[in-house]
């Protein structure tokens, strides 16, 4: 498929002329300007857990969380010459915190979330509720909540995180508070409201919340483990957990889209490419996965992406494997540009 060669020729003094008075000619142009299909610019990536650990003694020597806003590595994949992006619209990155160590609060308008590899003993506290962070939990800190972390536990702590800032830089809608970094009354707090919203399947009848994102800001991982182990295989043949609003049943927020696969071992997943852009972190197991032309193993740790519009398929060896997935979709859902295939 392709587009059709144009039939104009243009004489190119007109065409410098136009320009000169801000004027394009689409018919000279309307190959780049509406491509037959998406074009990814970043061939898939894999950063191993290993290579990136490394760097995680040296940060916190060199960077002293007092005078950083966050102390996170960000993967970023060069095809996007220098700008600080893992995949379109998405980043993700692992943050290190020593024993005592406080992000201080601050709040945005682009979205972001937690997800707990190395955390036991740290907490985030969103908007007023202290979400402890035990293995496999995820924190939301959706657009415009404030947020800080904590170090509380007698040893270093690393989480992996992820947000929407390319899309939202993209949109030029940044929206960025620094909150006080002195003010201890952030801190103490308990689990507060979040309480509401701990209970499947039901919820408190007379509770007003803004529906735009999810009012749950904590997904235990012993929840989604448990979910995992009871669903059925999914039409690509893995078992897939949707981390959703318990208000509406959607995405947990407009533009962040959080999901957990469980691959079957030694079968592979039915090729899938989608226009949306996703984010692979390995909470557990061994595997390989192909996307596009590239093939990777990976291991615990490792995180992967996988560019929109690139066919994608996962294997697990020896055990099951699980797969958190950090992806644009819902934002693609609003707009009505989500389109998926598979093989
Ligand atoms: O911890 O609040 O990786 O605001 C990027 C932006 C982490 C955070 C990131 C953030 C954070
Ligand atoms: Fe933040």
């Amino acid at each position: 498929m392709q587009h059709p060669t144009p039939k104009v020729k243009s004489e190119s003094d007109f065409v410098a002329q136009l320009e000169a008075s801000n004027l394009h000619p689409l018919w000279d142009r309307f190959r780049t300007l509406t491509p037959v299909k998406p074009q990814a610019k970043d061939p898939p990536l894999l950063w191993r857990w290993k290579d990136i650990e490394r760097f995680t003694e040296r940060a916190v020597r060199e960077a002293a969380i007092d005078d950083v806003e966050r102390r996170a590595l960000i993967l970023v994949n060069p095809a996007f010459g220098g700008e600080t992006v893992t995949t379109s619209n998405l980043i993700a990155a692992f943050t290190v915190l020593d024993p005592g160590d406080r992000a201080r609060p601050h709040r945005h308008t682009f979205a972001a979330i937690r997800f707990a590899t190395h955390a036991e003993g740290a907490a985030t506290i969103v908007n007023g509720r202290r979400c402890e962070m035990h293995e496999g939990d995820l924190i939301l800190t959706p657009p415009m909540c404030w947020h800080g972390h904590i170090n509380e536990s007698d040893h270093r702590i690393v989480w992996f995180d992820a947000a929407n800032i390319p899309l939202i830089r993209g949109l030029d809608a940044n929206f960025f508070e620094p909150g006080d970094p002195k003010a201890n009354q952030f801190w103490q707090v308990d689990e507060g409201d979040e309480k509401l919203w701990t209970e499947p399947g039901i919820v408190g009848a007379d509770i007003q919340h803004a529906p735009v994102h999810s009012p749950k800001y904590r997904y235990a991982g012993d929840a989604t483990r448990r979910l995992l182990a009871a669903l059925p295989s999914g039409p690509d043949g893995a078992r897939t957990v949707r981390y959703t609003n318990p208000t509406t049943g959607e995405a947990v927020m407009p533009a962040l889209d959080l999901y957990m696969s469980r691959l079957p071992k030694a079968q592979a997943t039915r090729p899938k490419r989608t226009t949306c852009n996703m984010i692979c972190l390995v909470v557990s197991g061994e595997g390989s996965s192909t996307v596009g032309e590239h093939t990777f193993e990976w291991s615990q740790h490792d995180v992967f992406s996988i560019p929109h519009w690139t066919w994608a398929s996962h294997k697990a060896i020896g055990s099951n494997a699980d797969l958190f997935i950090v992806t644009d979709k819902s934002a693609f859902e609003r707009l009505d540009l989500l389109r998926e295939e598979l093989q």
